[in-house]
Parts: structure tokens; sequence; C-alpha cells
């Protein structure tokens, strides 16, 4: 047995106290019923990761113009909500705390999941060289329209509406994801966003999106129960930025301004390579006084290395919870974890989603 170390230990989040450092990363996993409604299976899936300090879900649109893949949920309707309290009166039952990440694609979508079968949004008309999923097939996304500026307040107001919407659900706080290609990460990227108005040109006015609804959803449910997940570099969904740095140094300046609980941050590529572009993490750290989540590619080593310089305070994980809903256990232990069955991420049943076995369950049975 390993000795105990920062991971394991309680953290103060807020008004709530997660009871160690392991993060559940946000994982979509295309499971949702009809309606968008999450799956009776949520309840069980996110139970049984229950042990990690604190879960985020999968991301849910907080729109049907937010959403750009098959069966992810949302949090806009009646039913939604009501689907989402299983799964949060679960997690809570079990001691766990649970935000939710509240979602709109952008681009990064198709026709035939769009209201009236319409063009997805952007900030500006430029298709994502990148693929959606929706019939249980890979396809290009649709070419995006770009938004009015008579249509922004919208999109903010849904995004403060799935915030009030998420507590009413019994969410600890919800996670804006501002991350990955997304429509707030399509328009604080030079690369995705040319124009000319006031959400367009410098970095103050492409930032603007991102930090007016993070302020309208701090006013709505509270500072101490708001996140936001960002990725400076990460070329997922055919993002860029000439430079990132000044960009993000900005934005967790305003973040900070605005009271968020903590900054969900992935280092380098998502799902790939650390070291993709140069960037200054310890930049965004000094700069924001809440809590600091890291994510990408974190093994309990660089965990421990991470934590004992300061240089974060929580550790997101993702895959390794897809196939280890013991994943704090594990760690814990030193116990081997279970290999992720890749077929079955997107999409399908209970079939590698609540019955990947738990070192109990494995001791069990031999
Ligand atoms: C994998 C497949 C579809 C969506 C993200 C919400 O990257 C996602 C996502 C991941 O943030």
């Amino acid at each position: 047995m390993s000795t105990p170390t920062k991971l394991f230990a309680p953290f103060k989040l807020g008004p709530i106290t997660l009871a160690n450092r392991v993060v559940m990363a946000p994982l979509t996993r295309n499971r949702a019923s009809a309606g968008m409604v999450p799956s009776p299976l949520a309840a069980d899936y996110y139970g049984q990761r229950a042990s990690a300090g604190l879960l985020i879900t999968e991301a849910s649109q907080v729109s049907q113009q937010g959403q750009g893949y098959q069966d992810t949920p949302g949090i806009y309707s009646k039913e939604q909500i009501a689907g989402w309290r299983k799964v949060t009166d679960r997690v809570h039952a079990k001691g766990g705390r649970i935000f939710i990440q509240l979602w709109h694609v952008g681009r990064i979508s198709h026709v035939t999941l769009q209201p009236g079968g319409g063009a997805p949004v952007a900030p500006s008309a430029i298709p994502a060289k990148t693929k959606t999923f929706v019939g249980g097939t890979f396809v290009d996304v649709s070419a995006p329209r770009a938004l009015e500026l008579s249509e922004i307040p919208g999109i903010i107001d849904s995004f403060k509406q799935g915030a009030l919407n998420a507590i009413e659900a019994g969410f600890d706080g919800v996670e804006i994801h501002g991350a990955n290609g997304y429509l707030l990460d399509q328009f604080a990227k030079d690369g995705t966003n040319t124009r000319t108005d006031a959400y367009g040109g410098s970095i103050e006015n492409r930032a603007r999106l991102m930090l007016e609804i993070s302020k309208a959803v701090t006013s709505a449910i509270g500072p101490e129960k708001t996140g936001i997940r960002v990725s400076p570099v990460t070329p997922a969904n055919d993002v860029s930025d000439s430079n990132p740095q000044a960009l993000f140094d900005h934005i967790v300046d305003q973040l900070n301004a605005l009271n968020l609980v903590y900054i969900h941050v992935i280092e380098g590529a998502t799902g790939g390579p650390r070291d993709i572009a140069p960037f200054n993490y310890a930049s965004l750290r000094k700069r924001f006084k809440g809590a600091y989540m890291a994510n990408n590619g974190y093994d309990l080593a660089l965990a421990n290395q991470v934590l004992d310089a300061g240089g974060a305070d929580l550790i997101a994980f993702g895959k390794p919870f897809i196939s280890n809903p013991d994943l704090v256990e594990r760690l814990k232990t030193g116990a081997p974890l279970n290999e992720l069955d890749k077929a079955t991420m997107y999409g399908g049943g209970a079939e590698g989603y609540t019955d990947y076995p738990t070192l109990k369950a494995t001791e069990a049975a031999e």
C-alpha cells in the first residue's frame, strides 16, 4: 500500500467539502433517452463513481441548438431536469458531489440535430474540418452560419437558464464548457472568429461571450457554484489562436474578478500530447485565486508531483474513470486499472457503461 498523499486529502471548494482531490472529468457517452433525457442507467453510472471528490457530468446542451452529437443529454426541459434529479440524488446518497457541464457546440453540429433542420451557429461562417456522430455513424459537420448580434442575448440566457435548471435538478454547481473548440472557444480564438462587431477583433471582444455567460451564470446561481473549463492550446475541433497566452491571461483575470470557484484547464491537446504547444499554465494559476483543476494525461505520479509543487488544487481524470468506477481506491492502493473498451465509449447501453467491475467485485469473483 502506498502512503496517503495530498490527492486523497479533503478540499474545500466554495461552500462544499470534497472528500479528495480526484475529479471525474466530463465524458461524453451518447446514451440519453428520447427527448435527450439522461438515461435511467446514468444514475447507476454516476453513483458507481461517487467516491471521486467531485464528479463533472458529460457535456449537456443548454438548448436544442447547442446539441452537436446524437443522444447527448440536455438541461433545458422539465423532463431532463427530472432525469438529472435521479442522478444527483443517487450521487448525494453515496456521499458524492456533482457539477453539470453546460454546453453549446456552436459549429460542431449537423443540420439533422438543429431546430427546423437549420444550419448550426458560429461566430463566423467558417466550417470546421471535423466530424460529428449522428445516426450511429461519423459524418462531416454541417457548414455553419454566423450568429446575428441580436441572437447573442438569447445564447447567454440559455446558459443562465441551464444553470438555474441545474440547481433545480440538485446539482452542487455547474461547469461552463469554454473548451475544446465549442461555441465559447470558437468565439475566443481568432482562427474561428472574424467578426467585426463587439464580439470579434480584439482579445477583449473575442473573450466577451465567455465572460458575459460567466457573469450571467454567477449572478443566477452564485460564483461559489460556478466553474469553467478552458483549453488554451488544444487543436480539438479545428480551433487555433495566434496568441493564446495573452488571450487566456485576459480571460482568467476576468474570471478571477467574477470570483468563479474553479478553472478547469486542459493542458495541451485534449486527450493527446501535453506539450503540443508552449503555454505557461503557471501564469493562469497565479492570476486566479479560486481553485485550479488540472487535466490531461495525469497519472498518480504526475498528480502528486503537481499537487506537492502547488501547481494545482484538483486533478481531473477522464478515460480512467470510464473503466474504473473505483478509480480513487485503485489509485490509493496502487491496484491495476481495468482496460478501456473503446468500442463502447459512445452510444449503446449498459455494456461498457455500468458493467466495469470494482476491485471488490473482481476479488469476490476470484
Ligand atoms: C468526445 C466526443 C464528443 C464530444 C469535448 C464534449 O471534447 C466533448 C466531446 C468529447 O469536450
